[in-house]
């Protein structure tokens, strides 16, 4: 077992290492975590997100190294007698590896490379490893024995463990080092720094005030960049250096256009104060966020190339191949669509899609937030299924209406007396016209809502709540958008189009 497991891991040191000069999703974990996050029905991927939010990834790879621990400790077992076994479970891991690698969009040939090796050197080791092994390896030893006469049994023991734990060790440093080297290689951050953001055309009026009095607990009007949530399937953030980036816009367009980044910084740049929010939200949920946008107006370059008559939707498309529809009709209809290539005042932190990437207010990100963009394509919703349509979610991906309770904290103990209730609410590009809440099913009330900022951002509502008693009570939300209709309060899961229902929090006065 530990033959194997010691393998596995002058494997997995192999593949990093020849990763480290065929790119980074090359590296064997990378591209089977890849095709298991493309394969992974959508039920288990909700639960995985619902269990483990931003973490889900660390938690794959975790996972995948266990698995791999397990098999390679396995296949060792399995093969003490016969090490051809052995060497043929590695090699065919190895050509399963090579498989994934190959299947990862735009990968060359060069991407099977780092699985090829890391199955051969796996075959390899696990040959000479288990060559060592005597026949009838002593699995206990009498220390009485041992102490008598500490012959050639003990020195080959103790010589295959010191040759086994060495090989295992040889391999992890293989893999850290060659992990860091690619990190090294592929790092784009000092290209990042040089990029230099030209200021907005039309710069926007500073947003107005918060919420007041402020209160304390309550999300800021603006989410502060290094707090912004992050959903995507990219297990190595692609690095695209800004110098060898191209968009092309392309499909029913009379003049496909090719859009270099300095392009992109010469059109006249737009702000754009904006909500973004994950469908996989729950009610209440934390994957939302807002921040000023800064990007060229998508709409009017659609216009250059000239959208033809019967096209219906825009997919963007993604280094990493992550493929996203919208609706094209709400595109052009006046909204401030951007390519943004910056947010809070800075270029896209990479893993928000540097250098560029769309933002089409009043839709779900998978619906519109193309990160690490490199394509648009004008079709139609009959031609094509982008990614997660094909997954069974809901091509539209219009943001329901949402309110979330912030303060009081879930199941906080505050004191009898005056209460202060707030939170946030958001109807992405419809705007937010009341918030109202209700203390154990009793009559909603109208909370204050802060200055309107604009419909595409969210209002930051307060509320006082008079006269507490004490014991547990329940706080629910609802919120009305700006068409008048108010939140609904069925409850419905995130899948297939947005969760919908009531927040409620639970507190107890003392
Ligand atoms: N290339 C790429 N873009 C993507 C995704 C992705 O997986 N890959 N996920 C989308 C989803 S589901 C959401 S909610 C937003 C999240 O953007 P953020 O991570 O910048 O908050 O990005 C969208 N754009
Ligand atoms: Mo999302």
């Amino acid at each position: 077992m530990a033959a194997g497991a010691a393998a596995a891991s002058v494997a997995l040191g192999a593949g990093e290492l020849v990763a480290a000069l065929t790119g980074p999703g090359t590296s064997p974990v990378l591209a089977v975590g890849s095709a298991a996050v493309d394969l992974t029905p959508t039920p288990l991927k909700e639960y995985a997100v619902r269990t483990f939010g931003t973490n889900d990834k660390a938690v794959l790879l975790g996972g995948l190294y266990v698995t791999t621990a397990l098999f390679a400790a396995l296949a060792g077992l399995l093969s003490a007698r016969r090490p051809a076994f052995g060497a043929a479970v590695f090699a065919t891991a190895g050509l399963l590896g090579a498989w994934a690698a190959l299947a990862r969009p735009g990968a060359g040939a060069s991407a099977a490379a780092p699985a090829v090796a890391a199955g051969l050197l796996g075959a390899a080791t696990v040959l000479v490893l288990l060559r060592r092994v005597p026949a009838t390896a002593p699995t206990t030893r009498s220390p009485d024995a041992a102490d008598a006469a500490p012959g050639p049994r003990t020195t080959t023991r103790r010589a295959v463990l010191a040759a086994t734990g060495g090989t295992f060790a040889a391999g992890t440093l293989a893999a850290v080092g060659g992990r860091a080297w690619s990190d090294r290689r592929f790092d784009i951050g000092a290209a990042r720094d040089t990029v230099r953001i030209p200021p907005a055309a039309k710069p926007l009026p500073p947003l107005p005030a918060p919420v007041r009095p402020t209160v304390p607990g309550l999300s800021p009007l603006t989410t502060r960049t290094e707090d912004f949530y992050r959903v995507d399937t990219a297990l190595t953030l692609p690095r695209i250096d800004p110098r060898h980036w191209a968009l092309r816009i392309r499909g029913m367009v009379d003049h496909p256009l090719l859009l270099t980044f300095d392009d992109l910084l010469r059109e006249p740049l737009e702000e754009l104060d904006h909500t973004l929010s994950c469908v996989s939200n729950e009610v209440g949920g934390p994957y939302v966020g807002t921040t000023r946008w800064l990007g060229a107006a998508l709409p009017a370059l659609l216009r250059r190339a000239g959208v033809r008559a019967g096209a219906d939707q825009l997919v963007g498309r993604s280094q990493d191949g992550m493929t996203i529809g919208t609706p094209l009709e709400s595109v052009l209809d006046g909204r401030r669509a951007l390519l943004a290539v910056a947010m809070d005042g800075a270029a896209l932190p990479v893993a928000h899609g540097f250098p560029c990437r769309s933002v089409v207010p009043g839709f779900y990100g998978y619906a519109s937030a193309t990160k690490w963009l490199v394509e648009l394509e004008v079709t139609t919703f009959a031609a094509y299924d982008p990614y997660w349509v094909r997954r069974g979610w809901d091509r539209t991906g219009a943001v329901r209406t949402t309110s979330r309770i912030e303060v009081p904290a879930p199941f906080a103990r505050v004191p009898a007396g005056d209460v202060t209730v707030a939170g946030t609410a958001w109807a992405t590009h419809r705007g937010i016209t009341a918030v109202e809440v209700r203390v154990d099913g009793g009559p909603w009330q109208q909370t204050v809502l802060a200055t309107d900022a604009g419909p595409d951002l969210w209002r930051q509502w307060s509320h006082r709540w008079t006269g507490a008693t004490p014991g547990a009570h329940r706080i629910e939300v609802r919120a009305t958008d700006a068409t008048g209709a108010v939140q609904t309060g069925d409850r419905a899961a995130p899948f297939p189009s947005g969760a919908t229902g009531w927040h409620s929090t639970v507190v107890t006065v003392t």
